[in-house]
């Protein structure tokens, strides 16, 4: 599983709302650090493309803001990591959404990655919704609109927000503003991976 004994891999998680800046701050950290990045709405547009037997499931539970299976969603991960040898230092973006998502996480990845801690990225409804209003005049993408917005907020709200505080109480989260503009919030970025010794 693991040739050569490299070290085993590491990853940091990051949430925020939709349209938080999570892909934005992302693209930027890879830039600067020897992260290797996995977009969890990434990997699943790109296994919907694909047009396999789960793929019209998916198109549907995202044009309805709902989460996909957990343990669907946590093999492509596991997947993803073990194509690249099972070692490095991942940012995992988008994850975990859900407490289910954490189970499935556990009985699925469990100690074999070690999973270091959660950014946060902290932003009103009225600046998330511009944005994704924004984006969806050019994306395409099926989840940009105003109805499937309102809906992806309550699935922040009702199903991530809980396992963030799960997180909170285990000492596992450090918070970052992402209201400004994008190179403003790197900035906090990189105040926040310094001050956790990144
Ligand atoms: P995602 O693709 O993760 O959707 P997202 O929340 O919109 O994040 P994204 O990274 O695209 O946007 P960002 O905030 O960076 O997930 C889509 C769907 O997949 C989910 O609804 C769900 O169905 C499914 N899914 C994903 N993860 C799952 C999980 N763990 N379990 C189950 N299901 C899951 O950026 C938004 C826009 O803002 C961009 O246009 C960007 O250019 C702009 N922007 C960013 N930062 C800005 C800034 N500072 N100022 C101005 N604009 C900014």
């Amino acid at each position: 599983d693991n040739p050569g004994n490299a070290p085993k891999a590491e990853v940091i998680f990051i949430l925020g709302g939709p349209g938080s800046g999570k892909g934005t701050q992302c693209e930027k950290m890879v830039k600067d650090y020897c992260f290797l990045h996995i977009s969890t709405g990434d990997l699943l547009r790109a296994e919907r493309q694909k047009g396999g037997p789960d793929a019209e499931e998916l198109e549907n539970i995202m044009r309805e803001g709902k989460l996909v299976p957990s343990d669907t969603l946590v093999k492509l991960i596991k997947k993803e990591i073990e194509s690249l040898g099972n070692t490095g230092r991942y940012i995992l973006d988008g994850f975990p959404r859900s407490q289910d998502n954490w189970q499935s996480w556990t009985k699925i990845i469990g100690n074999s990655v070690n999973a270091r801690f959660l950014l946060m990225f902290e932003c009103s409804e009225a600046v998330m919704e511009q944005r994704l209003l924004k984006r969806g005049q050019t994306s395409g993408r099926a989840d940009d609109n105003a109805e499937t917005i309102k809906k992806r907020f309550a699935t922040f709200m009702n199903e991530t927000q809980p396992v963030v505080a799960d997180f909170e109480k285990r000492n596992m989260v450090i918070k970052v503003s992402a209201e400004a503009a994008p190179d403003e919030v790197y900035e906090n970025v990189k105040k926040a991976l310094t001050n956790k010794g990144v």
